[in-house]
Order: structure tokens, then C-alpha cells, then sequence
């Protein structure tokens, strides 16, 4: 399957829903109806693109068409793909990977996809030819290292694991001592969507924020916040809170083949400012695609 179809399979629920009602939308425009850019800002929303994003990018249609002077509903359906594809431009798609190791450091609230997702990139940079390092930092969720393992065995690549409940600060620099040994590539580090509570979990990520940094010094990190975009808005709000204890350079949407409301990828790039550079569309290792916006928004809007 081509990168475009799988796309669309995995926004197919999102296109029923928004997809059908923009085509119709946009044959329907003939330059003098109000109603049309009203209605658009409806699908949007509904959409869970946000209140603010919505009117946002239709003000910013509206003063377009009338600037160009677009009369047809094709030439304004284009424009709009431009404006939303830069909507979704915050900077940098791909991860910044260039020096060896270098570090992802994945979090985000419980069940969103952190361990599928690393599962998943690491059978992708594994068939890339890089040697790839998990580090089974949930060391409180029982069989969460377990779950790690399956999916190193499945990519092939090494894991650096200690027991259930041990310290994750130790997990972290046993792994960066292992990817230094054994000339590692890449060591991605999967975290705890869940502890006792909130600031013990903020806390936690905090602290092995600081050991990366201090012991990986001038290494590249990314720290990629997974959102689960079923969850819509809500999850959006919790995903805010990681904002504070973790500087994050990039978010991963995971489920996005469970939705309609796929627009929750504009809400995310307009209200956390950084990129989107993952997409997750299923459970299976190959389902996961770095995110191109405009590629997106056509595979969503046309
Ligand atoms: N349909 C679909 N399911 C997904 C996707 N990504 C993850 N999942 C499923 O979501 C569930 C939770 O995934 P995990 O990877 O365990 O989530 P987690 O964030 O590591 O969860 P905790 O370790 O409990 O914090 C699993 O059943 C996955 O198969 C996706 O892109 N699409
Ligand atoms: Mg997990």
C-alpha cells in the first residue's frame, strides 16, 4: 500500500465525517454566500480543530478569497489546503538524529501509545541499518518491560530493563553506559504514563530529563509527547500539563485510525506550538508514518 492510501485508510473514519461535508461545501461556493464560511467553521469544529483554530484559519480563507478574488469552489478548497497545511508547519518534521546515540525520550498520560509507538520506531530505524537501544524506564506499570521486550524482540534490537518497581533514574543510566559500551545509535526511552500522582510523575520525568542531559551532553534529544486522538480535547488539556516538566520538541497522534475527529491535529499544533512528526494508525509495527502537513491535509480534505 503507497504512502497516500495508507494515510487515507487510517483517516478514513475523519474523512466520513469531514471530508464528505467539505466537498459539498466547497462545490456549493459561488463567491457571494456567507453561510459557506459559517459552515465551514462548523466542520471544523465539530472536527475538534478548536473554537479559536477554526475561526482563525476561516477569517484567514475568507480575507484570501476575497483578496485573489477566487470565484470557484476548487480554487478556494486549494487555498484552504495551504492555509492548513501551514497551520500545521511549527518547525522541523523530521526528528533531529544526527549524532551517535542520540536520545528520544517518549511521554504522555497512560494508555496513550508510548510503548506501541517505540515498538515502532524502533523496527524502522532497526531496518534503516541503526543500531537501536530501548530503555524500559516504566518501571511501575507491571509487564510494562515485559511489553518493551516483545516489542525489541519483534524489531530486533537490544533493552537495557530492570526489575518492576526499581528506580527509573537507574534504568536510564545503566541504558546511556549500555549505548556508549555497544555503540549505540539510538536509545529511546519509554517513561510511566501513571504514578502514585501527578507531580511524583512530573517529577520523575523531570529528573531523568536532567541525568540525559547532564550524561548525554550535546547529544540530540527529542522529547515526543503522545496524544491519543480519540480522546479529543480532554487529552489535549492533560497533554498540556507535560509541557511544564518536559520541553517538548515534537508530538506523536496516535489512534487516528480510531477517530472521526482527526482535526484535533490542528487544535495540537496551534495551541503546543510544536510539530506533529508521528502519526499512529493502527496497532501493527508498520502503522505508524512520519507526518507530512500537506500531505495530510489533502488526504483529509480531498
Ligand atoms: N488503533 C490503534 N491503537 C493503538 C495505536 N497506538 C497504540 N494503540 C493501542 O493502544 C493501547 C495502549 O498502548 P500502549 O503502547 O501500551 O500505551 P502506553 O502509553 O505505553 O500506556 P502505559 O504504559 O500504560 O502508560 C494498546 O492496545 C495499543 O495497541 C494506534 O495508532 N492505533
Ligand atoms: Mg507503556
Amino acid at each position: 500500500m503507497g504512502f497516500f492510501d495508507k494515510i487515507k485508510q487510517g483517516l478514513a473514519k475523519t474523512k466520513q465525517n469531514m471530508a464528505v461535508s467539505m466537498n459539498n461545501l466547497f462545490s456549493s461556493f459561488t463567491g457571494e454566500n456567507e453561510e459557506f464560511f459559517d459552515e465551514l467553521e462548523e466542520t471544523l469544529i465539530l472536527a475538534d480543530a478548536g473554537v479559536e483554530t477554526a475561526e482563525r484559519a476561516v477569517e484567514k480563507l475568507r480575507a484570501v478569497t476575497k483578496e485573489r478574488g477566487l470565484r470557484g469552489g476548487a480554487e478556494v478548497q486549494a487555498a484552504f489546503v495551504e492555509i492548513m497545511s501551514d497551520l500545521l508547519r511549527r518547525g522541523r518534521q523530521e526528528l533531529w538524529m544526527e549524532t551517535k546515540p542520540s536520545v528520544i525520550l517518549m511521554v504522555g498520560v497512560n494508555g496513550v501509545g508510548k510503548t506501541t509507538t517505540i515498538g515502532k520506531l524502533a523496527a524502522r530505524y532497526t531496518a534503516e541499518g541503526k543500531k537501536v537501544l530501548l530503555c524500559a524506564a516504566d518501571t511501575f506499570r507491571a509487564a510494562a518491560a515485559e511489553q518493551l521486550t516483545v516489542w525489541a524482540q519483534r524489531a530486533g534490537c537490544e533493552i537495557v530493563r530492570h526489575e518492576e518497581g526499581s528506580d527509573p533514574a537507574a534504568v536510564v543510566f545503566d541504558s546511556i553506559k549500555a549505548a556508549r559500551a555497544r555503540d549505540t545509535d539510538l536509545m529511546i526511552v519509554d517513561t510511566a504514563g501513571r504514578l502514585h500522582n501527578k507531580a511524583n510523575l512530573m517529577n520523575e520525568l523531570a529528573k531523568i530529563r536532567r541525568i540525559l542531559g547532564r550524561e548525554l551532553a550535546g547529544c540530540d534529544l527529542e522529547t515526543l509527547l503522545v496524544i491519543d486522538a480519540t480522546t479529543g480535547q480532554n487529552g489535549l488539556l492533560q497533554a498540556k500539563s507535560f509541557r511544564e516538566s518536559a520541553d517538548i520538541t515534537g508530538v506523536v497522534l496516535t489512534k487516528l485510525d480510531g477517530t472521526a475527529k482527526g482535526g484535533i491535529v490542528f487544535a495540537i499544533a496551534e495551541e503546543l506550538k510544536v510539530p506533529v512528526k508521528f502519526i499512529g494508525v493502527g496497532e501493527k509495527q508498520d502503522d505508524l508514518m512520519p507526518f507530512e502537513p500537506e500531505k495530510f491535509v489533502e488526504a483529509l480534505l480531498k
